[in-house]
């Protein structure tokens, strides 16, 4: 074996010249690597003891793609686009053999061999839109001419990668190899030369673009049935417009179009955002003070107390992992109720064609009822999912304490309690520790994991492990009201409802927080959640909100009782403004003695988002969350917040946190000590330092 570079080398096998990749841990697409493929390129194009050449990856993976790292920097060695364009030119024929993932660039590479083969777990995509971009070496051009256009912007768009026996299907690669991956590549290279097959170049491929030439239509009714899905963001746009390139112009010029609606993308702020946030999310995994190699409890079976929405839906997660759960509720009715509920939810995924019968029969299989917390003494972790009553789960910890084995650990789910307080009835608070699910809990990414003051490396290592295996995105954080997610986001809703009082809508504030990326607005998120839970709350500490009282004393509690803060027609989802509501509000203004104003969007947008800010800022002050990006993570995956505009720290920076500082002041002397700007921002806009580093 000869190296190349030090991430790339060359050896003959059979006669075949193999460039193998060893760039850990996803193989990208380095200046090492790029380099040593175009020189391999060069030394198997002379070399006469090999009449073709394989491209190989050691490692978990195909090359993953281009080395985001990098981006934003000056190049170095060869572009992306000039390797492939000489993978392409090389005489003899180029065959890639794919294993794990070729991903991005990594695809766009394998695009430019002349025959592609893979092993039966492979994948393949081009997920740049997710990172705000697109394919921007000949990914956009290369791809329709492979699979067509339709096919082609459903993958571009999308981002989601194919298994291997699809991209067979499609004409992406030639063949699943079953066995030895390396020796079947090298066997179909020499076949190629046997059989005198040609060299394919797609770039010369035009017949499956024929369809959208002869209908232009295709794209527009493409963008349509995206549009409400990519609703704010701007990738997708560049994406079509470059695939539709590829229809309208030659492929060199094809190549130069994508160029530059890659260029535009890339040096904007939505990519920078959601590049940033690509690695807030897997920072977020990490704990600063919990080492990497702690050792990990073995997770084999969980116990959920509570067979609610919350604790159904959790078990859902970890049924779809294959980890069996007894769940337990205090009456036979309830617990058959939760299971019931737990069944219908899986039959609806399994009628769209989401999940096949099997698997939900596998699911189901995993599941065991129980009305005796005894039955919990073996399973390894206890997720308690029960009401939110803090005698009621000290009660219930006591008991768990004495009934589980030792080594289990035991969760809350808590979202508003004190959970050094539950951790602290038990003989083994090193074991408790906070698992907040957002509703519905089999849907929602985020797993806010709560530590208490004596929680243990190697609990808080197990669950945030655990966390990945059942498909979510943890990030650590520490105990305070409301945790991070939720305290911030009550200094939204404070604000939403103190933009009422002052002369906005519910309608206002929705449409700007929508028209921000938000999934839906702070009133139209409290009739869907209840506005009956918060009444009982403020009940049970004496506190009164005017309007937000007003309304349930209506029995306007949401879409449930087809009214709320709007209402809800003939049992449709859709909010429609009611003017009773605007009634109770300008009634509510007037008992205050507050003159109502006309409320800007701008104004309301920033009293909405900026005491968040704030909020995060005193969070990190606290200690609560260890870095800005967790914060991000924590309000995309659990609030929607839209991934573009990467997270409220990351917002801030994009906007400037001087500019934030200024309003906060500004609105401090207007409205008071609710909007005084944290010491933390004030500092940092002292230091002229940003949270997210970009
Ligand atoms: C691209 O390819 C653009 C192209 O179109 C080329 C454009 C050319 C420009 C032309 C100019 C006009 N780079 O996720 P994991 C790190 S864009 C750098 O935990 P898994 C990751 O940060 C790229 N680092 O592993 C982590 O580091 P840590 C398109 C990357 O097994 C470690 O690897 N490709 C990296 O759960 C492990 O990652 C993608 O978007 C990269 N490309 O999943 C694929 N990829 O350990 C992105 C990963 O220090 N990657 N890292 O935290 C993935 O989706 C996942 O990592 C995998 C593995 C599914 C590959």
């Amino acid at each position: 074996m000869t190296a190349i570079t030090d991430m790339v080398s060359y050896e003959v096998e059979d006669g075949v010249g193999v460039i193998v990749i060893n760039n850990p841990p996803v193989n990208a697409l380095s200046a090492g690597v790029r380099e040593g493929i175009k020189k391999g390129i060069e030394i198997a194009g002379i070399d006469d003891s090999v009449s073709a050449v394989v491209l190989w990856c050691d490692g978990r993976t195909f090359i993953a793609g281009a080395d985001i790292t990098e981006f934003g920097k000056p190049l170095v060695g060869p572009s992306l686009n000039e390797v492939i364009a000489h993978i392409e030119m090389c005489p003899k024929p180029v065959v890639a053999a794919i294993h794990g993932t070729a991903l991005g660039g990594g695809l766009e590479t394998a695009l430019g061999a002349h025959y592609r083969v893979a092993n039966p777990g492979a994948r393949v995509g081009l997920p740049e839109v997710k990172l705000g971009i697109l394919p921007g070496a000949g990914g956009t051009q290369r791809l329709p001419r492979v699979v067509g256009v339709p096919m082609a912007l459903q993958m571009i768009t999308s981002g989601n990668p194919i298994n291997a026996k699809k991209a067979q299907e499609v004409g992406l690669v030639s063949e699943v190899i079953e066995t030895d991956l390396k020796a079947g590549a090298i066997a179909f290279a020499k076949k190629v030369v046997a059989e005198g097959k040609p060299l394919v170049k797609i770039s010369d491929q035009n017949e499956r673009l024929q369809e959208a030439k002869d209908n232009p239509a295709i794209f527009d009714d493409f963008r349509k049935s995206i549009a409400r899905k990519t609703r704010g963001f701007q990738a997708p746009e560049n994406c079509i417009k470059a695939v539709q390139a590829a229809v309208e112009l030659p492929f060199p010029e094809g190549l130069k179009r994508e160029r530059e609606l890659f260029m535009e993308l890339m040096t904007g702020e939505q990519s920078i955002s959601q590049r940033y946030f690509f690695f807030a999310e897997r920072q977020a995994a990490k704990i600063p003070d919990v080492p990497k190699e702690t050792p990990l409890i073995d997770i084999n079976t969980c116990g959920i107390v509570g067979a609610g929405t919350m604790g159904g839906g959790i078990a859902m997660n970890f049924l779809q992992a294959g980890i069996p759960v007894t769940i337990v509720e205090t009456t036979q009715e309830a617990l058959d109720k939760g299971i019931a509920v737990i069944e219908k939810n899986y039959a609806a995924t399994v009628s769209k064609g989401r999940m096949s019968q099997e698997a939900m029969d596998k699911c189901m299989s995993l599941l065991t009822g129980s009305t005796n917390l005894e039955d919990l003494k073996d399973v390894d972790i206890v997720i308690e999912a029960i009401f939110e009553n803090m005698d009621v789960k000290k009660e219930l910890f006591t008991k768990l304490d004495a009934i589980c084995k030792d080594g289990a650990i035991l969760a809350t789910n808590t979202s508003t309690l004190n959970i050094d307080e539950i951790g602290d009835v038990t003989k083994r608070p090193e074991y408790v520790i906070g698992l907040h699910f957002f509703s519905p809990a089999n849907v929602m990414k985020l797993l806010e994991e709560v530590r208490t003051k004596k929680t243990s490396a190697t609990v808080m290592a197990t669950c945030m492990a655990l966390a990945k295996r059942i498909g979510k995105v943890p990030a650590m954080v520490g105990v305070c009201e409301g945790f991070v997610g939720n305290r911030m986001l009550h200094r939204r809703s404070e604000q939403a409802t103190e933009l009422l009082m002052e002369g906005a809508l519910p309608q206002d504030v929705d449409r700007v927080l929508f028209d921000f990326g938000f999934p839906m607005g702070p009133f139209a998120m409290a009739d869907l959640a209840g506005n009956d839970v918060g009444w009982r709350i403020r009940q049970g500490k004496g506190v009164t909100s005017p309007i937000a009282d007003a309304i349930c004393e209506l029995g306007r509690f949401g879409q449930k009782t087809g009214s709320g803060y709007y209402l809800y027609k003939d049992g449709s989802r859709t909010p429609t403004p009611d003017p009773i509501v605007e009634d109770i509000i300008i009634k509510a203004s007037k008992e205050a003695g507050i003159t109502r104003r006309k409320i800007s969007d701008d104004e309301i947008l920033k009293r909405c988002i900026y005491p968040m800010i704030n909020e995060g800022c005193k969070i990190l002050e606290e200690g609560i969350a260890s870095r800005a990006s967790d914060i991000d993570v924590i309000w995309v995956y659990g609030y929607g917040w839209p991934v573009y505009r990467g997270g409220p720290m990351r917002y801030a920076d994009s906007i400037g946190l001087e500019n934030v500082y200024n309003t906060l002041l500004e609105y401090e002397k207007e409205h008071g000590e609710f909007f005084k700007p944290s010491a933390l921002l004030a500092k940092m806009v002292e230091e002229k330092k940003t949270f997210s580093g970009v």
